[in-house]
Order: structure tokens, then sequence, then C-alpha cells
């Protein structure tokens, strides 16, 4: 890797424009120079290579099969069904394995080759939709709670939101020049980046807009998370403001961890950006610039302290923040099938496993969804493909007079899936790891199927069969199918090896802990055996799996993400 530090490449970087330009055209290799591979990032691109195939090149003395993964910036996930049909014209154009659905609400596309990677990207940009600060340490693709349409409230966090993801955008023009051929102007390179400075932030930056009950964002997974308050009426009163989110880890490592955030207080709708700039610009004076591994706002809180990170914040807002407000979450899953809006108009909620939709042997979800977009879009009928969290789709706003169309496609397609798919199956997560991210230590979503597989075996066995458990994998302990939020969940420790963790709430309100280490599938059933059996015979109606666990002392829990005075039922 490069001999410079993320930091000097930042700051020598002509804000994020390197030498990119002279990276992508250099014809000898399909990979970039080692410092424009740290600054794509901030463009929505990584740079990787195919590791199923990184051993026989080695020995065939080729270079790596060097390909680019693309990821769009797609606030709450939402796109037209023309959009939907311009980005599937791109995966089946420029990409490799269709569209995947990221547990952020995004697109991302991979094995796009070094030559093809302007002509991808602006294939993108000409769908209306841009990747700018879609990695990078910047604030990254905004989550929010996954049908806006479903209801006024919905809408009007969802507008915020989006607003707020504009607002963070960096000010360079590096992402217009290098891809959309903008002119160089006076100024270029030394633009004034007035939230983030010349360095940008010390780390990755993700804000979550949750609606309760529904805690699909799993807000406390965010650095920053916003918590919509409504009236009885639904109308939006503010929001309580969480921070400190994050799941990354390294193995062995007590340094890191996954913590939730903490809620410090309400705002009114009206004071959302104020706040956001405080706490970004608190995290990128005070965050750890030397130790890339403790740079994440959860350790600058760790570090300095919860109230005087609250101090600045509010220093720098120019406001007190209220008491926060009473909430109550009951699920951090999606809800699948139909569902009617309050405007009469319905949205379909399809289960894609693993966030990837493509087509191969027998199976045409992206020539199915294709042919939904298409009739959506001749009928000019205002609905919309949205992206949830957990890596499903919503066909949003669907009129009545086209639900019938819609539900025969689905039905042709196979792209009903959540209708005969268990609880367990229906809600599991997994990251992409292998073979295109370059940290997977482990399979996760090639594995997610063939294990949710064999647990649901063992849910039949002990008559748990619909029992709504939430199973999450990761390839790695950074976490990016947010695996320490599941009640049961496998993080990779190397190839077939995982760490066994149990006991989150489903709610996205309760870590779960280790259970057992480095261990293979087998272990990993037989451990999972004699405490799905205790769950069958001494659980109570209704209770999940990962409270029943703590509640039964099979695992002890990290302290709990929401104090108990702020839920809803201990509410004065
Ligand atoms: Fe992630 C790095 C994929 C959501 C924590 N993540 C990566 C990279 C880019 C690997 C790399 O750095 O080389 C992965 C690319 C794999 C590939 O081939 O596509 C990758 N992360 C993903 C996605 C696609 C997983 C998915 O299956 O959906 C998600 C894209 C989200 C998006 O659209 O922006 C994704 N990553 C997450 C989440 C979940 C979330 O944000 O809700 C997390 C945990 C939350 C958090 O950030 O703490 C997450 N990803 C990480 C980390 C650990 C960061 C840390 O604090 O230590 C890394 C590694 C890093 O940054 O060094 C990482
Ligand atoms: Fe890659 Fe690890 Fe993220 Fe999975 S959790 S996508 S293996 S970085």
């Amino acid at each position: 890797m490069s001999s410079h530090s993320v930091e000097d490449i930042k700051q020598q970087s002509a804000r994020l424009r390197g030498t990119l330009l002279e990276s992508l055209a250099n014809p000898v290799t399909g990979a970039l120079d080692e410092d424009d591979q740290t600054l794509i990032k901030y463009h929505g691109s990584y740079q990787q290579d195919d590791r199923d195939i990184r051993e026989e090149r080695r020995l065939a003395k080729l270079e790596p099969a060097y390909a680019f993964m693309i990821r769009t910036r797609t606030p709450g996930g939402v796109v037209t069904p023309a959009q939907w049909l311009k980005l599937d014209a791109v995966a089946t154009t420029f990409a490799e394995r269709g569209l995947r659905i990221t547990t952020r609400q995004a697109f991302q596309f991979h094995g796009v080759i070094k030559t093809e990677l302007k002509a991808t990207m602006q294939a993108i940009n000409a769908a209306l939709i841009d990747t700018l600060a879609a990695c990078g340490d910047v604030n990254r693709n905004v989550a929010v709670a996954a049908n806006p349409l479903q209801s006024q409230l919905h809408a009007q966090v969802h507008a915020q939101a989006a607003a707020l993801s504009e607002f963070m955008l960096p000010n360079t023009r590096a992402y217009y020049e290098i891809w959309l051929d903008e002119e160089r102007v006076a100024g270029s390179g030394s633009e004034d980046e007035a939230v983030y400075g010349p360095t940008y932030l010390p780390r990755k930056f993700k804000i979550g807009f949750a609606i309760p009950p529904y805690n699909d964002v799993d807000v406390f997974a965010q650095d920053l998370g916003f918590i919509a308050i409504a009236d009885t009426d639904g109308q939006l009163l503010g929001y309580n403001v969480s921070v400190g989110g994050g799941m990354g880890a390294t193995h062995g490592d007590p340094e890191t961890y996954p913590r939730l955030g903490d809620v410090i207080g309400f705002v009114a709708p009206d004071q959302l950006a104020q706040v956001a700039v405080g706490v970004v610009t608190t995290q990128r004076d005070f965050g750890n610039r030397v130790l890339r591994k403790r740079a994440r706002l959860k350790y600058t809180i760790d570090d300095n302290g919860l109230d005087w990170f609250k101090a600045e914040v509010e220093r720098r807002a120019g406001f007190a923040l209220s008491t926060a407000r009473p909430f109550d979450f009951v699920h951090n899953g999606d809800r699948f099938g139909w569902v009617e809006g309050a405007d009469g108009r319905a949205h379909l909620t399809l289960r894609i496993v693993a966030g990837r939709i493509w087509d191969r042997e027998g199976l045409t979800h992206l020539t199915g969804l294709r042919e939904i977009a298409r009739v959506l879009d001749d009928a000019d009928a205002d609905a919309q493909f949205r992206l949830t969290p957990n890596q499903n789709l919503v066909i949003a706003g669907v009129p009545a007079a086209l639900r019938e169309r819609v539900d025969a496609l689905v039905a042709q397609y196979g792209l009903d899936t959540h209708v005969a798919a268990t609880p367990l199956k229906r809600n599991a997560l997994a990251c992409v790891a292998l073979p295109t991210c370059g940290l997977a230590m482990a399979e996760a979503e090639r594995y997610l199927p063939e294990f949710t597989d064999k647990v649901q075996a063992l849910l039949d066995t002990h008559g748990l069969r619909d029992a709504p458990i939430h199973l999450r994998i990761s390839g790695c302990p950074n976490g990016c199918s947010r695996p320490y939020l599941g009640e049961i969940a496998l993080v990779g420790k190397a190839p077939g090896r995982y760490n066994l963790m149990l006991g989150a709430d489903h709610r996205g309100q309760r870590l779960n802990t280790l259970f057992r280490e480095n261990v293979v599938e087998a272990q990993i059933l037989d451990a999972l055996d004699p405490v799905l059996a205790r769950y069958a015979g001494e659980r109570y109606a209704e209770e999940g799996f990962g409270d029943f666990l703590v509640r039964a002392g099979i695992v002890v829990p990290p302290k709990p993400a929401i104090p108990l005075q702020l839920r809803t039922e201990n509410a004065a």
C-alpha cells in the first residue's frame, strides 16, 4: 500500500483530485496509483480484485483481476421506475452480478473495469443519480426509514433527510471534473470546504433517520441518529438525537468495539442541520487523526466523555438540546407484502436475499423487476422503487389499477419469495464479503442461503418454524450487515470459521455478545441446538429469542442503548 498516510493523501489531493485522471489513463495496469485508490472512494468507488482467482493469477504471473465497485448516493434508497431502468442498463452493460442493494439503501455495481469506469459513472449520472461521497471520510448515504410514501410523516422525514444529505456533500468540484468533464476553473483544487475542511473527516460518518415504532435503519448503529417524534395525529414534532453508534471492530483488539448510540436530547425540525453540523465539526476537530482504527465518532465520545461532547455540540449549534422524548421501537426488520398508503396507493415489500438482484440459472429477478419498472414507467404512475436498510425492495406508490399487473409479474418472475419464506429467512442479512471485498475473512452473502437452511432445519426440529429470529452474517468484524445487532450472528474469522454472537433484541437496542469463538459450521449448529431447545420449551408468549437468552441468563447483555425512562411504557 501507499507509504503516505490517509491524512497526507487527503491534504495533498487538491480537494480529492490527486492524480486520478492520470491513473485512469494509464494503459499499463488495470489498477490505480496507490494514493488514488484512497481518493476514488470519495467519488463512490473502490478498487477491488476477484479473490476467487487471485492465486490462479499469481501463479500465472498476471496482475490481480482488478475491477471496481461503484456505490450510489441515494438518500433513503429512492429511485423512480425510469431511474431503475437506467441503473439496470448500467448493471447489464458494465458490471458483473447485477444490482446489489446495500445495508444503507444504496446500489452497488461490482466488477467494472478501469477502462469503463468513466462511462459507467456517466451512465449513472445520466439517471440523475450520483455517487459522490458514497464512500470515504465524509458523510455517507443517509439512511431513512424505508417507506416515505406510507404516511405524511414518512414523506416529511424523508425530505429532511434528503436535504441533509445534499447539505453535507463536499464542495469540491473534483467529481464533476473527473467523471463528467466539467471544466477546471480558477479556484479548482482549493474549494472552500466549510464543514469538512481540507482533510475532511478523520473517518467515515453515517447518519440515519428512524420512525418509531420501526427501527429498520438500526438508528443506534449510526454515528448520528435522528428518531422522529410525532404527536398523536402523526404530525412531526422533532427528533431525538442519538450519537456515537458504530459496528466496526478488529478481532483481538479490545480498543475497538461495536457501540450503540446515546440519546442526548431533542431538536425541532428546523434545528436539524445546525445540530448535524455541530456533531460533524466536533468530530472533525477532535476525532483521532493518528489511529484510523480509533477514529470513528464513538471513540471521540468515549475518549472525551458524553457530557463534554454534548456541551461542545450545543456550543457549535448555538442552542441547548431539549430533553429527549419517549419513544418505542418494536422491530428492526422489514414488513413484507402489500400495505396501503395514506393516499390510497399501495406499497409492496419484496424479499431480496442479501440484496443481490441478478439473473442466473433459472432465476430472473433482474428481468422481472425490469418488466415491473417498464409497466410503472409507461403508466407514468408516479411510483417508486425504494431500497430498505435490510437489503430488501419496496415497490412503492402503486396505483390500485396497476396492482394486479404488478402482482402477476411478481409471481411470474419468482419475486414473491417472501410469501413462502419463514421469518428467519425473510429477515436474515449478509454483507457482500467474498469474492469482491478485500477485507473479507470468510464467506457471507454466498453462505447465507445454505446457513439459513441449516438453522431453519434446527428451528423446525424444535417446533419453532415461524420464530421471528433475526440472523446476520458478516465476513469480518467490520460489521457491514450490522451483525452485532443480530439475535444470532456470525462474524467471519477465517475461511469457514466464525465467531458466534447471540442475544441482541430484534429492536436494534441491545448488542449481542460472543457465545462461541472461532468455530466451524458443525460447532455453530451444535451450540445453537440446545439453546433453541430451551427457547422452544421455556419462552414466554411473544418473547424474542435474544430476549429469552438474556432472561434465562444464557448470555449477559452489554448496557442497553436507551435509558429505560425514555421508553414509552415507562414514561411518566
Ligand atoms: Fe461496510 C468497509 C461493504 C455497510 C462498516 N464495507 C467496507 C468495504 C468497502 C470493504 C473495504 O473497505 O475494502 C466493503 C465493500 C464490499 C464489496 O465488495 O462490496 C463494504 N458496507 C458494505 C455494504 C455493501 C454491505 C452490504 O452487504 O450491504 C454496505 C454498504 C453501505 C452503503 O451503501 O453505504 C456496508 N459497513 C456497512 C455498515 C452498516 C451500516 O452502515 O448501516 C457498517 C457498520 C456500521 C459502521 O459503520 O460502524 C459498515 N464497512 C464497515 C467498516 C468498519 C468501519 C469501522 O468503524 O471500523 C469497514 C472497514 C473500514 O472502514 O475500514 C467497511
Ligand atoms: Fe467486507 Fe467485512 Fe464489510 Fe463483510 S463486514 S463487506 S467482509 S468489510
